[in-house]
């Protein structure tokens, strides 16, 4: 059989893709929108409205009703479920899912109920703390202290004390709902609960996405005892053993075969994170490529050849999936930004990249430094958006000069920031939602002075799924299913405007001393 699935449950959509590594093509890509399509949940974007904004949970149950909901969908459109091979998939990073049993420990789902009926009375917590949370500075502080210092779980977990991260998350769950965190027998991120509802069993955290949690030792590939026991305690026993990203952690539970029409016995291969998936999926497992990811937030992210960490420790070390490691910087002010420009002045994408068509590079000395959320690149724990320029800018007056600002600043961030990930990149490769807007292509190219490209698959992370699955069944090899499955855009090749060059290092000075001066009075 010749198909292999790769799911994707991200921060607003549950995505699935199927390849056919026979005829070599993608035979299916849909997903479910929790916004529009599970309405119920009131989260339009994925998270739960909070009265205090550096709180963001989700409801594990919308991602539970989204499988339900895209298996059958798919279904009724007469797709045959038991021809997939084996599956794998992905979950936005650092999420948290608190159980009161171990879904080893359930008895199998019965399918003549909904998966979210059987899930519901198994939460120890009602809702999960998801990686856009940045309410645990209290946490990461008291972390880092019991173990050393900040510097110390950067040496250990290839990041420093992270506020989204599931570590101080967890520790924040035991502090203020200790009846909670009691009745807690099993912890799961995103993608291990992804993995565990279709394999009906506990399924473990794979290593990729584990070091997303700040209590994983890179060196070990195992749980840390000491960051473990600065988090919260008995954490040991509602974590299990992390697991490399081929092990199969179980077949599919009868419920899918009886509902759905999958083939019993099918595999299931560790979920990783939605950003070690991309890696996969971008064909980008060897060090070398350099990946921007302009998703909810933006990332860029690469392999590497060992576990460099960040000086200023903002970014990340996880592992990748296909053995070693992968750096990642995430920078929360991504869509969210560009969509907060886009709203105030009423533009659709079209008419946003339009107005950048309307400025010049450099943006006459305008800029933005647009931090409409808190920010994790740099760490900034209170939001706010500054403008330096003319008086008409800065007073929000000039709608095409700010979309450009915007777009600036956030490639000079990007740039500034990325520089500790070492070997120069020939190329950026895009993905995400927002990597088939042209100026946004452009202002990056010539921030970064360097080629852009596109991948012709939008769903990186979905298809690293498949193609892991794909790769761990033994079917094909790296070469042979990147060969087949991860093409560059012919169409998109944005070469760098080298006119641009000295303009971008004058921009790139003033923006550097702007973000600067907010540091300094931040911290
Ligand atoms: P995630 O995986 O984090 O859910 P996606 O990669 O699907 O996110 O990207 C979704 C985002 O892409 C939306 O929030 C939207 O702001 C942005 N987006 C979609 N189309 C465009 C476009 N043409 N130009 C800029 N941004 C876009
Ligand atoms: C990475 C991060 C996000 C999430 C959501 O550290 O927090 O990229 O994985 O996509």
């Amino acid at each position: 059989m010749p198909y292999f699935l790769g799911l994707d449950s991200s921060t607003q959509s549950l995505s699935a893709l199927v390849i056919d590594t026979d005829q070599k093509r993608v035979v299916l890509d849909q997903s479910v929108n929790f916004g529009r399509d599970l309405p119920a949940y009131g989260s339009p974007h994925g998270v739960l409205p909070n009265a205090d904004p550096r709180v963001c949970h989700s409801d594990p149950l919308m991602w539970v009703e989204a499988l339900d909901l895209l298996l059958s969908r798919v279904r009724e459109q007469g797709f045959d479920w038991s021809q997939v091979a084996a599956i794998s998939g992905a979950g936005q990073q650092h999420g948290s899912v608190f159980l009161n049993t171990p879904l080893s420990e359930v008895a199998p789902w019965s399918a003549a109920r909904t998966l979210a009926a059987q899930v519901r009375p198994l939460l120890a917590l009602p809702t999960s703390p998801m990686w856009m949370d940045s309410s645990t500075a209290a946490e990461c502080e008291e972390i880092a202290r019991a173990v050393g210092g900040r510097a110390r779980v950067l040496e250990l977990t290839g990041s420093g004390p992270i506020e989204r991260f599931t570590g101080p998350q967890i520790r924040k769950i035991y502090k203020t709902q200790p009846d909670a965190y009691r009745n807690t027998r099993e912890i799961h991120l995103v993608s291990s609960f992804m993995a565990s509802l279709l394999a009906g069993t506990s399924a473990p955290i794979e290593l990729g996405d584990g070091a997303g949690m700040n209590l994983l030792e890179l060196k070990t590939g195992n749980w840390n005892q000491a960051l473990l026991d600065a988090t919260a305690p008995g954490l040991a026993e509602k974590l299990r053993t992390p697991q490399p990203s081929r092990a199969q952690v179980g077949s599919i539970a009868p419920y899918f075969v009886e509902r759905y029409g999958f083939r019993a016995g099918t595999p299931i291969v560790a979920f990783s994170g939605d950003n070690p998936s991309s890696l996969v999926g971008m064909g980008a497992i060897a060090p070398g490529m350099r990946l921007i990811s302009l998703g909810t937030s933006d990332t860029v992210f690469a392999a590497m050849d060992g576990p460099r960490t960040d000086p200023h420790g903002y970014g990340h070390v996880f592992g990748n999936p296909a053995g070693g490691f992968m750096s990642l910087i995430c920078f929360t002010n991504g869509s969210l930004a560009r969509e907060q420009v886009a709203q105030r002045f009423g533009l659709d994408w079209t008419a946003f990249a339009a107005a950048v068509a309307q400025t010049r590079p450099g943006n006459q000395g305008n800029l933005m430094l647009p931090f409409f959320t808190t920010e994790t690149t740099p760490r900034l724990l209170e939001p706010g958006v500054e403008l330096f320029g003319s008086p008409e800018f800065v007073a929000w007056q000039r709608p095409a000069e700010a979309v450009r600002a915007v777009l600036e600043a956030q490639a000079l961030s990007m740039r500034r920031h990325s520089d500790w990930i070492g070997h120069a990149p020939r190329q950026l490769v895009l993905t995400g939602g927002a990597s088939r807007n042209a100026a946004i292509q452009r202002v990056i190219a010539d921030v970064f002075q360097t080629p852009v490209r596109l991948l012709q698959v939008a769903n990186a992370s979905a298809l690293g799924g498949a193609l892991r699955a794909a790769e761990a069944a033994g079917k094909l090899g790296w070469e042979e299913l990147f060969a087949s499955f991860v093409a560059l855009d012919p169409n998109v090749q944005v070469e760098p405007d080298r006119t641009t060059s000295a303009t971008y290092a004058t921009l790139s000075r003033a923006f550097d001393e702007k973000l600067d001066q907010r540091l300094s009075r931040t911290s």
